[in-house]
């Protein structure tokens, strides 16, 4: 069976009717990264079924690496998540206090892993191309978090590269807010072409 990374993107939320991890998701989907065949797969955005979906597909496709995509609004840049955590609350983006009803992705796991992806060296060729990007230190508590921890703890013996990018708004989507961050999604798609490539190399 040919190697597979596995890109996951998310369906449309919280009223908008796209989300761009899964444009861009779909636009990669089939490209070969230094022999290795992106799968792009579209998750739900419910914590239990994405993380469900996710660990299915680990055990089906066995892949050499996964990378989950998800859509931050607001946030300027492509954002390199290092951390998940063991915590999730599936009504995160309604309530200011997201987070306080939480309960663990896996219980009895660990409170957090931190990323399997190469983050300085996605960083650097990305800063090389001109892509903004930046590490986060927090995927937040909700399905993007959760889909991070899973995966990693899944692939936690295999040692397997996983991580997650959160993406900004794309322009269309900003275009109806008022005044918020957004990149264009052909910026963020050659973005994650680079990082599979860096990824692809390193494996
Ligand atoms: N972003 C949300 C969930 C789905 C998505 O695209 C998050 O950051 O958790």
């Amino acid at each position: 069976m040919p190697q597979i990374v596995l890109l996951t993107g998310f369906a449309p939320f919280g009223g908008e009717h796209t989300n761009p991890s899964w444009e861009v998701a779909l636009q990669l989907d089939g490209h070969k990264f230094n022999g290795v065949a992106v799968k792009s797969m579209r998750l739900p955005v419910n914590c239990r079924r994405a993380s469900q979906s996710v660990i299915d597909a680990i055990a089906r496709f066995a892949p050499a690496a996964v990378v989950g995509l998800g859509q931050a609004g607001g946030r300027p840049v492509l954002s390199l998540e290092k951390i998940a955590i063991n915590l999730a609350d599936p009504h995160a983006d309604r309530e200011r206090d997201g987070g306080l009803q939480g309960k663990p992705v896996i219980a009895g796991a660990p409170d957090a892993y931190f990323t399997r992806l190469p983050l300085p060296a996605i960083l650097r060729a990305l800063k090389r191309h001109h892509i903004p990007a930046a590490v986060s230190l927090s995927a937040g508590v909700y399905v993007c978090n959760t889909v991070m921890y899973s995966a990693l703890h899944t692939l936690r013996r295999r040692r397997t590269p996983a991580g997650f990018i959160h993406l900004p708004y794309e322009a269309a989507q900003a275009a109806r807010h008022r005044a918020v961050a957004s990149m264009a999604l052909a910026t963020m798609t050659a973005g994650i072409e680079i990082a599979l490539e860096t990824i692809a190399r390193a494996l």
